[in-house]
């Protein structure tokens, strides 16, 4: 039975708080660590007008409510495509109110800018019980809508399914920009106090809509989004129960180093050094794909144009014999010395002359081919990398005319990889400190309320690597004495690419095995992925070869299990292979 919920403001001692530095009165409410047994949410509902919550959430310490308005059913939707402008498809999500609001509104000291922790909350006037902390990617900076969805075409969302979802600018206003470095606090925002200072607010907010706080509270986003969810998955546990982490920026910082050497790699080979493209080309990229999968398609039974048993793979395949190596001119069908060189040494990861690693390996695996890959490793190195790596992981910033986007190129990794671990009297938290999970081996306070955690990842993203994943889950099982699956589980998604794309069944519906991981117990041994080739009604993946069904299923295994084809088997569907 739903419950009916009292909208009545709460005359209780927040409603006295003045605006203290944030929330200090808010956080004595997180809840205890108790609790461990699996227990599912209770939905209830909130049947006033949207716009009377303006009133119902007034006195909030430190938080400004700017509008609180009413979306009808149908004018979200979720799942289908745009075509033309235009909304093909898809589910109607269900009426909600949008709030939309402020936290810790300031002037910065140093460059005297306007800061805000500016957010939406998205409450369906249908409530499901749950929180839904949605966190964005890349930079931050504008507060994107607070749908919770995921994958390259989203088949359901988090507000889809009835959660009270927030998403946040995590603290600036820069739109992508990096500007927000120069501010200390934006920084620490950007990190992970924006998590902090959002959470009771958050919470506070669902208990005066819906006269309870959340009975489960969830944490999901990809990129640093997926970041945002691990750090809080350490920092913050006792507020969350399952943790989202799609292709989560472990050490983003050295991963943004690890991008500008790299584009120092290619622009020794690239033939046009105003494209950094022309060092190893769409059609050299495809020459590569082919050697990989002619050397690794089968390992798992299917000749099928993926790779998923990614581990023997890298065993298996070798760049310098199973690519041909130009004898003439290059010509797309194959690659020079020095072009093998170099995409070697970033396959295999920088490391300082001492030896120590600064970034991770990444594995060889198809999806290279995907324009995703290419974003990463030829355009985003310049456009963003140089100004995220100056700008806020450094200390202290330096301008963007002063490190401009051929600044990189002559500035040596020792020096480059120097800079997240620098700090000043003015910034004296270093971006290693600020951006990374704290201890991420260490989710004991997470598992002993019962909490679960569920990562995904490309096996072909170019900047966050899939071995950042699978050796954070290694190390955590270590620690874990061999039981952190009870707990813990990585899905890689073989072929695909950043957070989607790439030849890859790259639309699924991670939210839901969580929930149920969470809430009754039952873990996830597989996620069923779909592709989104012509007809099947969502956002179309024009990467797909033309050979595969464009509706094919493949379960996403979690490591180390791999999909496995079962002979007899239909080769386009999921129930064909088994994990093992
Ligand atoms: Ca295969």
């Amino acid at each position: 039975m739903r419950r009916r919920t009292d909208t009545t403001p709460l005359p209780t001692r927040l409603a006295a708080t003045p605006c203290a530095p944030l929330l200090a009165a808010l956080l004595l409410a997180v809840p205890s660590l108790a609790a461990a047994q699996p227990r599912a949410a209770v939905p209830a509902s909130f049947e006033g007008d949207c716009a009377s919550l303006l009133a119902t959430l007034s006195g909030l310490p430190g938080t400004t409510i700017t509008a609180a308005t009413t979306i009808p059913a149908g004018a979200v939707m979720a799942g289908g495509r745009q075509v033309d402008g235009r909304h093909v498809g898809g589910e109607a999500v269900a009426a909600h109110c949008r709030v939309l609001g402020t936290v810790n509104e300031r002037t910065s000291p140093v460059d005297g800018r306007a800061y805000g922790i500016d957010f939406e909350m998205r409450l369906p006037l249908r409530w499901n019980g749950r929180f839904f902390h949605q966190g964005n990617g890349g930079l931050d900076g504008s507060v994107l809508p607070a749908l919770a969805e995921f994958g390259g075409g989203p088949v359901t969302g988090g507000l889809h399914q009835g959660f009270a979802v927030l998403s946040s600018n995590a603290g600036n206003r820069d739109r992508g920009e990096a500007n927000f470095g120069a501010d200390p606090q934006a920084r620490l925002d950007y990190g992970y106090q924006a998590v902090g200072s959002l959470t009771p607010v958050a919470r506070e907010i669902i208990r005066r809509v819906y006269g309870k706080l959340p009975d489960r509270s969830y944490f999901g986003g990809c990129s640093n989004g997926g970041r945002h969810a691990l750090v809080a998955a350490t920092r913050y546990a006792a507020w969350y129960d399952g943790i989202l982490a799609g292709a989560p920026a472990f050490t983003l910082p050295m991963s943004s180093v690890a991008q500008l050497w790299g584009a120092q790699r290619y622009l020794s080979v690239a033939t046009d050094p105003a494209n950094l493209g022309t060092a190893f080309t769409p059609a050299e990229r495809r020459t590569v794909a082919r050697a990989i999968l002619n050397r690794c398609d089968a390992l798992d039974g299917a000749a099928d144009g993926i790779v998923q048993d990614t581990a023997r793979c890298q065993a298996a395949f070798d760049l310098r014999r199973d690519v041909p190596s130009c004898t003439g001119a290059r010509d797309g069908s194959c690659l020079t010395e020095a072009q093998k060189d170099v995409v070697a040494s970033i396959y295999a990861g920088p490391a300082l002359a001492d030896g120590r690693r600064v970034y991770s390996s990444f594995p060889y695996d198809p999806g290279l081919s995907a324009a995703n890959w290419a974003l990463w490793e030829f355009t985003l190195p310049e456009a963003r990398s140089t100004f995220s790596v100056g700008m806020i992981f450094k200390a202290p910033p330096e301008s963007m005319t002063e490190f401009d986007r051929r600044g990189f190129a002559t500035r040596p990794l020792e020096t480059l990889a120097s800079y997240p671990t620098s700090t000043t009297p003015l910034y004296p938290v270093a971006a290693m400190s600020f951006m990374n999970p704290v201890n991420p081996t260490d989710l004991s306070a997470l598992r002993d309320r019962g909490g679960r955690i569920l990562l995904y990842h490309g096996v072909s993203d170019a900047v966050f690597s899939v071995n950042t994943s699978i050796n954070w889950f290694r190390d955590l099982d270590a620690a874990q004495g061999g039981r952190a699956a009870e707990f813990a589980r990585v899905f890689p998604v073989p072929g695909m690419a950043h957070c989607s794309a790439g030849p890859a069944t790259d639309q699924f519906d991670a939210i839901t095995p969580l929930v149920r991981w969470v809430e009754e117990g039952i873990a996830p041994d597989r996620i069923v992925a779909s592709a989104r080739g012509p007809g099947t009604g969502g956002a179309l993946n024009a990467e797909l070869p033309a050979d595969w069904a464009p509706n094919r299923t493949r379960p996403l295994c979690p490591y180390p299990q791999v999909a496995r084809f079962v002979e007899g088997g239909n080769l386009e569907d999921a129930g064909s292979f088994a994990c093992r």
